[in-house]
């Protein structure tokens, strides 16, 4: 079927909201709280083993109805149907965004071009168990026979995001003798300062690249062939220190690793949502096979309560309209995500990729420039580091910035005394936001503390918070890998939502490309003694420089 598709600020449910939310602005949270002791009761929703409180949002049961109304508006049912159904909804790119049936460990079918894909899932699947087992069971051996202590990925962008953050999140469930460390960046430093610690004979590589042609990777992994070639003293080694994980296999045996040491994956996941296939094999070789499916239970679980859970109670839809309402109403223009747990540190940096790259976008699918916002500005990082840096902003600031909070109410091996004070910050940080500080309350406060009158009146419109700043609340009892298989889950989702009411390719991420295409040119320029004549003058002088600073320094 083919969808129409609308400028959704064209449509009336849009034009509800409008007029909508300058009702809300005429309430404060704090007084929505006395008057409905409910509250809580109305808006939140359990699912899959996390607990949402939304009720410190600047919404009422209206507001959900309208913001609902936008989403049927917007056909998302329709739209999350083709997607289920291997439609090529990434249109640009003519393909199928099937990553649900990675973790498909239900009995969903999913089928592409009308061949059924789980049983090539499930191959990979069980071929990925059995090389993780071998190597966290000594079965797979360096090359002088000794057992790995060491893993190092090598990957960029949706081939290193994921995988490292699932293996941070899931610290407490790797071995202390296994170690799997990430090689990004083409700055040599970050593969030297990995590297230095580790010895040859015992480091194993993972090259991970959806495409095999991505120029980061690939200088680090020829990098990284030498450094194990010198260190182990053949090239024999590579056959058994290097896997790699790509859809390119001509590419993987032109670099020289047996294609029988190769996971497959497919067009038909998208990178940053790919930590799901084989781009996960270091996940599983850090926490073994049965949590790396632990995890993809966990997203399955979350797949199933989006596509089965009515609108009002469908976590991943309520949390991207909330989104909605912030962004195209309230002016919001970008929204913080505060883990109360350390090892979710980089879970800020994995849903800045999955966020803005999916929602980052001006034009619909059928080619019009947007005149309303897209997707926002994402960032956010560890509680409670975080009050001591931008909070300040969050409170008194001038910005509405939505926070979501992410705690997970027990932790692993947890010092009571830490969990207590963890746990209470971050309570009182939403708390905070949504009450603020009133002016009375300032003066009964510095009176209490014996300030005079003219010092209070000094301070107290610094000592004031306006509150009324929205937040979601995410609770789950212990972060496991099912629980957090289905809070990654819910983000994809909640994107996905939104990137079908703003009428964007959710799956494309062209904007990634003509800055690969002019470093390329630029490499080039190098070279040549004056640059390529069509150069502008800013870009030709810093290459100059470049070249000047080469030179003096060797
Ligand atoms: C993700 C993007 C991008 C991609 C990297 C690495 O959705 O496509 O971040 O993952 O550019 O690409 P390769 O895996 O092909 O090396």
């Amino acid at each position: 079927m083919e969808l129409k598709s609308l400028m959704i600020n064209q449509t009336d449910e849009w034009k509800a909201l409008e007029s909508h939310w300058e009702a809300m602005s005429e309430v404060h949270l704090r007084h929505l709280f006395e008057q409905d002791a409910q509250r809580h009761e109305r808006f939140s929703v359990d699912a899959c083993d996390w607990h949402l409180d939304y009720s410190k949002n600047l919404i009422d049961e209206e507001a959900l109805k309208r913001l609902i109304a936008l989403a049927k508006a917007a056909n998302l049912t329709q739209w999350a149907e083709r997607l289920i159904g291997g439609e090529r909804v990434n249109a640009t790119e003519g393909r199928a965004v099937l990553h649900m049936a990675l973790r498909n460990l239900g009995y969903r079918n999913y089928a592409y071009e009308g061949k059924d894909i789980m049983p090539v899932v499930r191959s990979v699947l069980s071929r990925m168990r059995t090389f993780s087992d071998d190597v966290r069971n000594g079965r797979w051996l360096g090359y002088t026979g000794q057992v790995f202590t060491d893993v190092v990925n090598i990957g960029i962008g949706g081939s290193s995001l994921g995988p490292k953050m699932v293996c941070e999140a899931l610290r407490p469930y790797q071995r202390d003798n296994l170690r799997v460390h990430f090689v990004s960046n083409v700055d040599s430093s970050h593969i030297e300062q990995v590297l230095k610690p580790l010895d040859p004979k015992t480091t194993l590589f993972i090259i991970s690249s959806k495409t095999f042609a991505t120029q980061e990777t690939l200088a680090n992994a020829t990098a990284a062939r030498e450094w194990c070639i010198k260190g182990v003293g053949t090239t024999k080694a590579v056959e058994s220190h290097f896997v790699a994980v790509s859809t390119n296999t001509q590419a993987v045996r032109e670099f020289g690793i047996n294609p029988a040491n190769m996971f497959q994956f497919w067009d038909w996941v998208g990178g940053r949502y790919s930590l799901w296939s084989s781009i996960g094999l270091p996940i599983a070789i850090a926490v073994g096979m049965d949590n790396f499916e632990s995890m993809l239970l966990g997203g399955h679980d979350m797949d199933e309560h989006f596509v089965k859970t009515p609108y009002e109670n469908n976590m991943p839809v309520i949390m991207a309209l909330l989104g909605i309402w912030y962004t195209n109403f309230g002016d919001a223009d970008s929204y913080a995500i505060v883990p109360y747990y350390q090892d979710l540190a980089s879970f800020p940096d994995f849903l800045q990729q999955l966020d803005m790259e999916s929602n980052g976008k001006r034009i619909t699918l059928d080619g019009r420039l947007v005149d309303y916002q897209t997707g926002p500005v994402t960032w956010g990082s560890v509680g409670t580091d975080a009050q001591h840096s931008f909070f300040q902003l969050i409170h008194q600031g001038t910005r509405l910035v939505p926070t979501d909070f992410v705690l997970p109410l027990t932790g692993h091996n947890a010092k009571p005394d830490h969990q207590d004070k963890l746990v209470a910050n971050c309570l009182a940080q939403a708390q905070a936001l949504m009450r603020g500080r009133t002016a009375a309350e300032v003066q009964a406060e510095m009176e209490h503390a014996g300030f005079d009158q003219q010092k209070i009146d000094q301070l107290l419109p610094h000592r004031m918070f306006p509150g009324n700043r929205p937040s979601n609340m995410l609770v789950t009892e212990k972060l496991t890998p099912r629980s957090l298989g289905a809070l990654i889950a819910l983000y994809e989702h909640k994107v996905f939502v939104q990137g079908i009411i703003w009428g964007v390719g959710s799956f494309d991420q062209w904007g990634v490309e003509l800055g690969k295409h002019l470093a390329n040119q630029i490499l080039d320029d190098f070279n040549e003694a004056s640059g390529s004549c069509e150069l502008d003058s800013s870009t030709a002088d810093l290459i100059q420089r470049y070249n000047d600073a080469k030179n003096q320094s060797n």
